[in-house]
């Protein structure tokens, strides 16, 4: 349970919630949870939510309808069933030039929709978290990691494949890894293929907390609404703010771009806009040159 003391604000986090369905898709599932929240689900449990390109891009089409809207403050991302979270490229469209959208064309050309997808979650402004229920492998386990946050059952099991299924994540599947559990043990994890318990993932920060499975969508959804007690500008800049030197210009480029935002609201950048309106020269004279 998390640390937010008892009695009403307590309970209310813990609150039942009645999914509603937003959309119909084939491999995912978008529902709205009604105060806020909105849930994405991997729906291919019989391949351990592999994901193939459609996957992939019914989820960004998922993310771009959560992120627009305004009524929601959350995300989570998860996977049908509690075998898996997801087991990463679906191997059966694997061609030779990256996964196939069909892989009947001859003439289709592959490639990895999760790059997108994994750029799409960080830099998507509202936090998104990770409810992990059994495997969370290869891309699937690149996938939580790209997550702001995440919450996994006790029978959780999180690793890397490629080396051994002829294929490799040096992207975020490498330096996100290394920042959250040290260079060395990000090279055991990639070198040797390991698997890993949910208690051996919360002992090296690979996730935030682990809960019996029973309890791994009532606890997700908790810290979920205490995230929405929070102002979500902060939440946003936050976000924006870890990621920024790790993506570079474009971790750059999401700040200053949240700064203009902000900006936009003050006397000082509606005189500018406002002259440009009126023909006039703008007289930012009376707006103090701060300190
Ligand atoms: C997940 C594992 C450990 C589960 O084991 P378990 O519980 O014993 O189940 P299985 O019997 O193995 O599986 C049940 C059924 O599901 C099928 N299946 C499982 N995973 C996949 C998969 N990824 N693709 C297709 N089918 C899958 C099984 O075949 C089985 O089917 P049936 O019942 O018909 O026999 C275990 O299943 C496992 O290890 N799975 C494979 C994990 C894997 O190889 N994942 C792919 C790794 N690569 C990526 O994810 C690619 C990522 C990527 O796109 C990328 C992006 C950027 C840069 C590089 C890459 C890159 O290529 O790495």
């Amino acid at each position: 349970m998390t640390d937010i003391g008892s009695g009403d604000a307590a309970r209310d986090l813990y609150a039942p919630v009645k999914w509603s369905q937003v959309g119909e898709y084939e491999d995912i599932r978008l529902e709205y949870s009604g105060d806020g929240i909105a849930k994405i689900t991997i729906c291919r449990p019989e391949v351990r939510n592999a994901f193939r390109p459609q996957t992939l891009i019914e989820m960004s089409d998922a993310l771009v309808i959560a992120r627009e809207d305004p009524g929601i403050g959350v995300i989570i991302l998860t996977g049908e069933g509690d075998k898996a979270f997801c087991s990463g490229g679906d191997q059966r469209v694997r061609g030779d030039t990256g996964y196939l959208t069909d892989p009947t064309d001859p003439r289709g050309v592959g490639r990895f929709h999760v790059t997108d997808l994994q750029i799409q979650i960080r830099r998507l402004p509202k936090p998104v978290v990770a409810m992990v229920a059994g495997y969370a492998i290869g891309g699937g386990h690149v996938l939580h990691l790209v997550c702001d946050l995440t919450i996994a059952a006790d029978n959780a099991r999180f690793g890397q494949v490629g080396p051994k299924v002829g294929s490799f994540d040096g992207g975020y599947g490498a330096g996100l890894l290394a920042e959250l559990v040290g260079v060395k043990k990000a090279k055991e994890i990639w070198f040797l293929c390991r698997q890993y318990d949910a208690q051996q993932a919360l002992e090296m920060g690979l996730v935030n907390a682990v809960v019996p499975l029973a309890d791994l969508e009532r606890e997700t959804v908790a810290w979920c609404r205490e995230m929405l007690r929070m102002s979500p500008t902060a939440l946003r800049l936050m976000k924006a703010s870890f990621n920024a030197a790790t993506d570079g210009m474009a971790g750059i480029q999401q700040l200053a771009h949240d700064a203009n935002l902000l900006f936009y609201a003050t006397e000082e950048a509606k005189e500018g806009r406002e002259a440009f309106k009126a023909k006039r020269t703008p007289d930012f004279g009376r707006f103090p040159r701060r300190p």
